[in-house]
C-alpha cells in the first residue's frame, strides 16, 4: 500500500502582521491530489500538527477541514503525533471518538503503543508522540535509573515496541525528534536554540520505515528513515529548499519524494532602492531585501511595504555613510553587551531607533530574569 509521510504543518504560525494560511491551503489542495492520484492508503503527520498551544480558532478549523476531508470524505486513515509545538492532551481531544473515523492521534506518550493496523493487518504504524525523558522515566520505573539522557529514553521507548511488534509484519514509526547528523533551517527553532539534545540513529533500528518530523528540511537520516520536511518554506534559510512530502510504498518498501509547488515562495534581493521598486518579479513572495543606497528607515520600509505586499526584513546602508552593512562580526559580538547588542538591532532593524532609558530598564530587567531561570 502506498503511504503519504508529512508533518511539521505549524498551523497557527504568524508572519509579519498575517498568517500562513493560504499557503497551507494551497498545501492541502496538492496532498488531496496527491492521495487520489497515488490511490493512497494511510497519512502520517509526524508533529507540529501547530505552531503553539494556543493557536486561534481559524488554524484549529484548518486542521479540521484538512481532517473532514481525508477521514471522511477521501476515507483514508489518518494518523497524527504531537510534536513540540502541539500541547499534546488539546491535539487529542476526542481521540477515542476519533478514532472510530481512522483519526489516530497520539497526544501523550503511552508505555505499550498500541499500533494502528492497516492493509489488513500487514501494515502497523507506531505512533510515538514528542517526549521528554522525564515521561519515560514515570512510564518505565523499572529502568528509571537507567535513563539519564532524551538518547536512553528514546532507546526505552523504541525497545519497548521492538520487544513487542511481529516482525512478519511491516512496521512504522512515526516520531518526532532530532537525529544526530540531520541538518537544519531556521526555523526549526528549539533545536537551534540546543534546547532539543539530538539521539543517534541507532534508536530507530529493525524499523521497516521511520516517518520523522520535527527538522523542517526533507532529508534521509538512515536506512529507511526520512524527514519529509515542513510543507512550507517558514524561514529564509528554506530559500532554496524543496517542499513537499514523502510517498511511501510497503511493496518493496521504496520512498520518493514528491515535491509541491510553493504558493508564495520566500526570496532575497539585492540592488538599490530604484532598482528593487522597478522588480515586478517579487510582488507574490515573501522577501528579504537588501538596498545597497539608501539607510533603512521606516519612510523606505513603507514604500517598499506598498510595492511588496509580502515583504518581510529590509536592510540598507548604516548611518555613517560609506560604512556598508553594519551588522556585527562574530568575534565584537563576543566582547558585546547584551545592551549593546539591542541598541545595533534597533538601529539596523527598525529604521535607527534609539531606545528611551524607561525602556532599556525594562531590558535590562527581562535580562535578568532569563539569567536566573537558567
Ligand atoms: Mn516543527
Amino acid at each position: 500500500m502506498k503511504i503519504v509521510h508529512t508533518s511539521d504543518w505549524h498551523f497557527g504560525m504568524r508572519v509579519g502582521t498575517g498568517n500562513y494560511e493560504d499557503c497551507q491551503r494551497f498545501f492541502l489542495q496538492q496532498l488531496y491530489e496527491l492521495i487520489q492520484k497515488e490511490n493512497v492508503g494511510a497519512v502520517l503527520c509526524a508533529g507540529d500538527v501547530y505552531d503553539s498551544g494556543n493557536v486561534g480558532a481559524d488554524a484549529i478549523a484548518l486542521f479540521d477541514s484538512a481532517a473532514q476531508k481525508i477521514c471522511g470524505e477521501l476515507k483514508v486513515p489518518f494518523i497524527v503525533i504531537a510534536g513540540n509545538h502541539d500541547q499534546a492532551e488539546r491535539l487529542a481531544a476526542h481521540k477515542e471518538l476519533l478514532s472510530c473515523v481512522d483519526l489516530h492521534i497520539a497526544g501523550r506518550l503511552e508505555r505499550d503503543i498500541k499500533p494502528v493496523l492497516l492493509d489488513g493487518g500487514r501494515v502497523a504504524v507506531y505512533p510515538v508522540p514528542h517526549f521528554n525523558k522525564y515521561e519515560v522515566s514515570e512510564l518505565f520505573p523499572e529502568t528509571k535509573d537507567d535513563i539519564r539522557t532524551l538518547q536512553d529514553a528514546h532507546m526505552a521507548v523504541f525497545d519497548r515496541i521492538r520487544e513487542t511488534m511481529d516482525r512478519s509484519r511491516c512496521n512504522i514509526v512515526v516520531s518526532h525528534a532530532y537525529i544526530v547528523g540531520a541538518s537544519l533551517s531556521e526555523s526549526d527553532r528549539a533545536v537551534m536554540k540546543g534546547l532539543a539534545p539530538a539521539v543517534s540513529k541507532e534508536v530507530l533500528r529493525d524499523f521497516d520505515y521511520v516517518a520523522l518530523g520535527h527538522i523542517h528540511k526533507p532529508q534521509e537520516v538512515g536506512r529507511n528513515a526520512r524527514y519529509s520536511g515542513s510543507p512550507v518554506k517558514y524561514s529564509f534559510s528554506e530559500e532554496n529548499q524543496e517542499k513537499g512530502v514523502m510517498l511511501v510504498d510497503t511493496e518493496g518498501m521504496s520512498c520518493t519524494f514528491v515535491p509541491f509547488k510553493q504558493l508564495r515562495d520566500r526570496k532575497t534581493a539585492e540592488g538599490t532602492f530604484d532598482e528593487l521598486m522597478a522588480r515586478s518579479d517579487l510582488k507574490d513572495d515573501y522577501l528579504r531585501l537588501k538596498v545597497t543606497d539608501r539607510v533603512a528607515g521606516s519612510d523606505m520600509q513603507a514604500e517598499l511595504g506598498k510595492r511588496f505586499p509580502y515583504l518581510l526584513e529590509v536592510t540598507g546602508i548604516s548611518a555613517d555613510e560609506g560604512e556598508g552593512e553594519s551588522t556585527l562580526t562574530a568575534e565584537e559580538l563576543k566582547s558585546a553587551s547584551d545592551e549593546d547588542i539591542l541598541k545595533r538591532f534597533l538601529a539596523e532593524k527598525c529604521g535607527n531607533y534609539i531606545p528611551t532609558e524607561e525602556q532599556l530598564e525594562m531590558f535590562r530587567e527581562a535580562m535578568a530574569m532569563t539569567e536566573e531561570s537558567k
